[in-house]
């Protein structure tokens, strides 16, 4: 075919492959048994040689004259590139400074992020288990960007988060026992494409249309069409952003008004329904939560609420709520309204019935649960207390001291010297970047590792080049996924990169902790050390796994999985005494007396309708759905040939309904800039009626690119939409990001069209003063595989 080198095995958040780098180009090939393939791979083509790969270890010029010290840290801000053994010392010595002045507790390694997919170079395990062993601790972060309010109040109304969502209805179970599903926010296939630690079969797709071809209807409420891939033939109920909670009470209202619920299940199976039902009619607050009151507030006809509510208890239904719908203020409100109207129709538990929080969301639900354990990196032990729910990091930076509620807890905020981040991007993921910013001005010294100068690395003062996944062995896995994969380098490192276990491991070295960080394990050992437990589990089961050199030669091995028998739900639906749930009561809890305990207003002991707290207004009259992108996981790569084919006049493509574009006179192709009283930012338009009236779509995971850097709101040239978002919690239980919606305007641009700058280093100097040396042909070049990562 090519004469590339020898193609060798990966794998990706996004899907396995093999792949083979001459030096120049980088071919690359889909696991062969997956029919599906995600079209994110070819982000990987240019990805090894981008200018925006980081080369040397860098120090902020500013840090390096003046010290440790808060204060702004411009983008554009001059950094000096350095050796490994001039950076090591200078970065370990920050550490012991802050370690011996304040404590642990001063310093901030929550690290937030994605990373790459091997189990062993994970960025976020490493970075946690050296500040374990090398300061004692740090104050970590709990829960995710992707289900922070989900995974708050999922355990304490169901159950067990992953054997509720991970364990319960199968795609092999719609196909064979649905009749309907009902899918708030939908199940579009670029979001169950990732599967974190990867995935090698894309199977969403085609189970999805081998159901509908059987007759199975889907239900999509959300504002935007394509939230189903066409296969599944989905019936679209256009539904306004964030008042989904108000459909699933005028259903649950049909319900009960027309008798229909199954109170047998209820009876059996739930908690605290009486409460909840007198809430729906009315009696509590004066209010039926009838379907004309839902369509008044949705969008979604009275009578098509109605009709779904009855058909949903006269056939096998299934109810689904995305990830996004939670990512919202009140955000705990949709995953438990949905519990509570699955429970009325009784179905929960029973093949392809009932209710499965984000199905469809991600490439973890759907399938089988693997029955033996993941290699996963030892954390050491994290001697302080104190955390954050990780989307509270800009709150924790600008208000140390402060007291507030989470999680039924009083917390308060520490007090951060030095901020360390290895494997996410925060100028990505967090809301109201703005603010960010002004958080970031806040600790003395901020580390980061990363690959390529993203917005998070050019705002922090001391830089650390990691390697890019395909630069080093691992091994690839996910707790739903039956293939282990040998994740062997593709090439070697770009300039000085170094894996983040080496940095480490150096850094733990000049702080006199080397052995304890490495166990005396090199790389390789270490991945044949993790595999152990996995092969244990194995030949407990009767299985006989691999050689450790024959796996890595075969580049896989499978793994046994879980029968598909429903898990906990199905057994509690069975026999609910025998097999409680793992809630408070033991059983399903449509109202709950603990979450009423806490008094909160902004969450009440049973699911409640709370009208958004931000509405369209005059000046901001759109409503902006900020979404997971269809082009790259996350900000990841979005310097790639994928991600930037889909640019438009080389911006994320905001997505604009044509009556709402004519209004404005916008047009296909035209720049438009998207504003509110937080920020702004630049995107190309395109319109289409695939997005509701009112309502804009503009993905996430453009880089940051702020123009007028000086300004207090400068504009973002490059389409972010969390330049837009609001930094909220979304409600005092679980206090998750607000990211998913938010509301603007949007004009065509006709200013001059900024350069996007984005994608490459911020001005590089050397030690000696002059240009660096580190964007020449020279550091550029990439060695060909060569089997062994490792440093040039
Ligand atoms: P990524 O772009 O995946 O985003 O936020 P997250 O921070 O995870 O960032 C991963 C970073 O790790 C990249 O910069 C990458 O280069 C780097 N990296 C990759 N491999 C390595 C490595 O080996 N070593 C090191 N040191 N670095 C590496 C994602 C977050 O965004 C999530 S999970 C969700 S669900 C949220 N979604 C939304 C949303 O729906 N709407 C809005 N508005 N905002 C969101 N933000 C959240």
């Amino acid at each position: 075919m090519t004469d590339h080198p020898a193609y060798v095995p990966h794998t990706a958040h996004w899907g396995a492959f093999s792949a083979s780098w001459d030096g120049d180009t980088l071919d690359v090939v889909p696991h062969p048994a997956d029919r599906e393939p995600s079209p994110i791979l070819g982000n990987f083509r240019n990805a090894l040689r981008h200018p925006a790969r980081i080369l040397r270890p860098a120090v902020r010029r500013s840090w390096l004259e003046r010290g440790p010290a808060s204060g702004v840290r411009p983008l554009n801000d001059e950094f000096v590139e350095m050796d490994w053994d001039r950076i090591l010392p200078l970065a370990a010595g920050e550490l012991s400074r802050v370690r011996s002045e304040y404590g642990p507790e001063a310093v901030y390694g929550g690290s937030y992020g994605w990373a790459s997919a091997g189990r062993f170079h994970h960025a976020l395990s490493q970075v946690h288990r050296f500040l374990n062993v090398a300061l004692g601790g740090f104050v970590r972060s709990v829960h995710s960007y992707s289900a922070g309010a989900s995974s708050v109040i999922i355990p304490r109304v169901m159950g067990q988060f992953e054997s509720v969502t991970r364990r319960n209805i199968t795609w092999a179970q719609i196909e064979e026992h649905t009749e309907m599903v009902i899918a708030f926010g939908g199940m579009a296939v670029k979001n169950s494409m990732i599967a974190a630690g990867g995935v090698t079969t894309h199977i969403e797709r085609g189970a999805m249309a081998r159901a509908s071809q059987r007759g199975v209807a889907f239900h999509l409420f959300s504002p935007l069409r394509d939230d189903f891939p066409h296969e599944a033939r989905a019936i679209w109920h256009p539904v306004r952003p964030g008042t989904d909670v108000a459909v699933m009470l005028g259903m649950a209202h049909t319900l009960l008004s027309e008798g229909l619920y199954d109170r047998d299940f209820i009876e059996r199976c739930c908690e605290g329904s009486g409460q909840f039902f007198a809430y729906v009619l009315g009696q509590t607050d004066g209010v039926a939560k009838t379907p004309a009151w839902a369509a008044d507030l949705s969008g979604v006809p009275a009578e098509t609420i109605a009709a779904i509510a009855r058909k949903m208890v006269a056939c096998r239904s299934l109810v689904t709520v995305s990830h996004s719908m939670q990512r919202a203020r009140y955000g705990e409100q949709p995953v438990w309204a949905a519990m509570a109207l699955a429970a009325m129709v009784g179905q929960i538990g029973l093949p392809g019935g009932g209710y499965n929080y984000s199905l469809g969301a991600m490439g973890h639900t759907g399938r089988r649960l693997n029955a033996v354990p993941l290699p996963t990196v030892p954390q050491g032990t994290n001697c302080v207390p104190n955390f954050i729910p990780c989307a509270r990091v800009s709150d924790m930076l600008l208000s140390p001291g402060q007291e507030y509620d989470f999680d039924g807890k009083r917390m308060t905020y520490p007090t951060i010297r030095l901020v360390y981040w290895a494997g996410g991007n925060p100028f990505h993921h967090h809301q109201d970047l703005n603010r960010l910013r002004r958080a970031f001005a806040v600790p003395e010294t901020i580390i980061v590792h990363d690959n390529v100068w993203t917005a998070a690395a050019r705002s922090a003062d001391i830089v650390f080049p990691a390697t890019m996944t395909l630069e080093r062995d691992d091994i690839g896995a996910a707790g739903t996924d039956p293939r282990l994969i040998a994740m062997r380098a593709v090439a070697g490192s770009a300039g000085l990169a170094r894996n983040d276990y080496e940095i480490f491991a150096d850094m733990a070295d000049v702080l006199g902790k080397r052995d304890l960080f490495t166990e005396n394990r090199k790389p390789r050992e270490w991945l044949e050390h993790l595999c152990e437990p996995t092969w244990q589990a194995l030949r407990a089961r009767g299985w006989q796994p691999p050689a450790f050199e024959e796996f890595w030669e075969r580049g896989e091995a499978a793994l046994p999985s879980e029968p598909d028998d429903g898990g906990a739900l199905r057994a509690f639906r069975a026999d609910p005494a025998g097999h409680p749930m793992s809630t408070p009561s033991g059983r399903l809890e449509i109202g709950s007396t603990t979450i009423a305990g806490f008094a909160y207003d902004d969450c009440l002991g049973h699911p409640a309708w709370f009208a958004p707290d931000e509405q369209p207004t005059p000046a901001h009259p759109l409503v902006v759905v900020a979404n997971q992108p269809a082009t790259r996981l996350h900000s990841q790569l979005d310097f790639g040939s994928y991600s930037q084919s889909a640019k438009i006049r080389d911006r994320e493509a905001l997505r604009i309904h044509p009556t709402d574009a004519d209004a404005r006179g916008i047009r296909t192709g035209d720049v438009v800039k998207i504003f509110n009283d937080r920020g702004a930012c630049l995107a190309g338009a395109l319109v289409t009626d695939a997005v509701m009236p009112g309502v804009v779509n503009l993905p996430t995971g453009a880089w940051y690119d702020p123009v007028d850097v000086g300004e207090d709101h400068p504009l973002c040239v490059n389409g972010n939409p969390n330049v837009l978002t609001r930094d909220i919690g979304t409600s005092k239980l679980a206090q998750g990001c607000c990211g998913q919606i938010t509301v603007a305007d949007v004009a065509v641009w006709r200013g001059q069209l900024p350069e996007i700058r984005a994608y490459g280093p911020p001005p590089l100097i050397s030690e000696e003063g002059g240009d660096s040396a580190s964007r020449s042909g020279r550091d550029l070049g990439i060695s060909p595989s060569n089997g062994e990562p490792g440093h040039i």
